[in-house]
């Protein structure tokens, strides 16, 4: 029998209240990785109250100390680098060396957060009387409630709680229901660093767990990553209790190849995007934008490429895609195939999930030909290795193409001409863009996030994860030693001091 994932409450690993457990698996094997407490709304309680009674020093701790402990938290978390990527790898199925990669992406975050204890910077500015100083400051708010996926379960989760703890917050922590072992083993390295006890709480269930968390009055923020339909919910819910909520969704990112373009470097590019973490990053690339001219020849090199990928179980170092996360993504991949039929599509490659693997989600590396803006493949979020390629004439149509689907999070165009890079930078209406780079690999230190129906105008990581888990608070200080009314008493003691 695999061992318990329990909840981390107030510094202790404890059951979930009701007894009640569920199971996961990893998705190459099928094999048992954890039993997992099913956590409910009784233990989201428990976990803010721990919360609350650990931010009331936690709030006082100067933020260069708390700073110091999230260098320790890094330290940690290059100490286990190996062990979290291959629980990783074995709780969700992306392949060893994207694993590490995800880990790194948490410690890049630790050591930056931990030098922003050193800044979180407010400002000054002039006031309006004499004798009179005012500044604004950042200033804590309380308990956050994070809900995180499993398709980044240690980068995403560490966009929110590494800038939520920097800015003197206590947290609850809902991860992916499927890395819920991860999950733990993540928030070990937080205790072994030395945070105190009741800072971060760990919460592990399914959708219910992070209804009671959204739902909670002490929590005062939100901040989600997952699907559009959960945001939106959650959204809707956190929005009715008046509290703030950061939202990151969906993606239908495209990579613009004009017939100037490097061939090799944007078939490189888009081989890597489209079907790295088996398509399953908000950031994937799930349509290719061509212009026609290169197109016969760009496609020709994709496919063979295609070809050649080896699918896998990820913890082999030779795999480079490895399978979905659970059977129901699969069965989502597979129903867009018989989609794409319907649209009058080619499949120029894939299609189906590979004959020689009879256990595990594999779904073969698949090339949509011939698809056109209108059809639902180039407009939905299949959340797979599918990657969908629509041609045009010109750079302004490839442009239009890409701004106009319900999702905006990243963009990517390869030319050789610095003139058209730079107007795709002006007209391309996504959160992030790249220019002769594929639409994944964002670096913590810059804000992520999304345009229309992939975010709510909020953004994570860099100096913009300030604005998520901060409050400004003005202070203005009067020193002049009498009542004095901006706007009224200006003039009359203009010449006084
Ligand atoms: C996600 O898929 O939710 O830019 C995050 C990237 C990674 C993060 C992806 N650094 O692809």
């Amino acid at each position: 029998m695999a061992e318990l994932v329990k909840n981390y409450i107030g510094g202790e690993w404890v059951a979930a209240r009701s007894g009640e457990t569920f199971d996961t698996f990893n998705p190459a094997t099928e094999e048992l990785i954890a039993s997992v407490a099913k956590s409910g709304a009784a233990d989201v309680d428990a976990a803010v109250k721990a919360a609350q009674a650990a931010y009331k020093k936690w709030r006082l701790t100067p933020a260069p100390r708390r700073g110091e402990i999230l260098f320790r938290v890094a330290q940690a978390l290059q100490d286990r680098k190996e062990e979290l990527a291959r629980l990783m790898t074995q709780e969700m199925g992306k392949v060893i060396t994207e694993a590490r990669g995800d880990v790194q992406e948490a410690i890049d975050m630790a050591f930056y957060m931990g030098g922003e204890g050193r800044r979180l910077l407010g400002y000054t500015a002039p006031v309006e009387m004499p004798n009179k100083f005012g500044m604004a400051l950042r200033d804590s708010v309380g308990i956050v409630g994070l809900v995180t996926p499993w398709n980044f379960p240690v980068a995403v989760p560490s966009w929110k709680i590494l800038p939520a703890l920097i800015c003197g917050n206590a947290i609850v922590w809902k991860p992916g229901e499927d890395t819920p072992a991860v999950s733990a083993m993540f928030a070990q390295a937080f205790a072994d660093a030395g945070l105190p006890e009741g800072v971060l709480n760990l919460v592990v269930g399914a959708g219910e767990t992070g209804a009671a968390l959204v739902e909670h009055p002490a929590v005062r923020i939100i901040s989600f990553t997952g699907s559009t339909n959960t945001g939106l919910n959650v959204y809707t819910k956190a929005a009715a209790l008046g509290k703030k909520v950061t939202l990151e969704m969906g993606g239908k990112n495209a990579i613009i190849v004009l017939d100037d373009a490097n061939l090799e470097l944007a078939a490189e590019a888009i081989l890597w995007s489209a079907f790295g973490t088996t398509g399953q990053r908000c950031t994937a690339t799930s349509r290719l934008i061509v212009q026609r001219g290169i197109k016969p020849k760009l496609v020709e090199a994709l496919v063979e490429r295609t070809r050649k990928l080896t699918v896998g179980y990820g913890l082999d170092e030779s795999v480079q895609v490895g399978p979905l996360v659970n059977r129901k993504a699969l069965d989502k991949v597979q129903s867009y195939m018989d989609v794409a039929k319907g649209e009058g599509v080619n499949i120029l490659i894939g299609g189906s999930r590979p004959k020689d693997l009879d256990r595990g989600h594999f779904f073969l590396p698949t090339l949509f030909g011939d698809v056109t803006p209108d059809m639902r493949v180039a407009r939905e979020e299949i959340f797979g290795p599918v990657l969908s390629i629509i041609e045009v004439e010109t750079m302004e149509e490839a442009v239009e193409v890409n701004n106009d689907v319900a999702y905006g999070l990243s963009s990517s165009i390869f030319t050789e001409n610095v003139n058209t890079a730079f107007r795709a930078i002006r007209d391309l209406t996504t959160g992030i863009v790249y220019i002769n780079h594929g639409t994944t690999g964002a670096e913590i230190q810059f804000p992520f996030g999304g345009t229309r129906g992939t975010g709510n105008g909020m953004r994570e990581a860099g100096q913009s994860a300030l604005d998520s888990f901060t409050e400004w608070k003005s202070v203005y200080v009067d020193y002049s030693g009498r009542l004095q009314r901006a706007q009224i008493d200006t003039d009359a003691i203009l010449g006084e001091n």
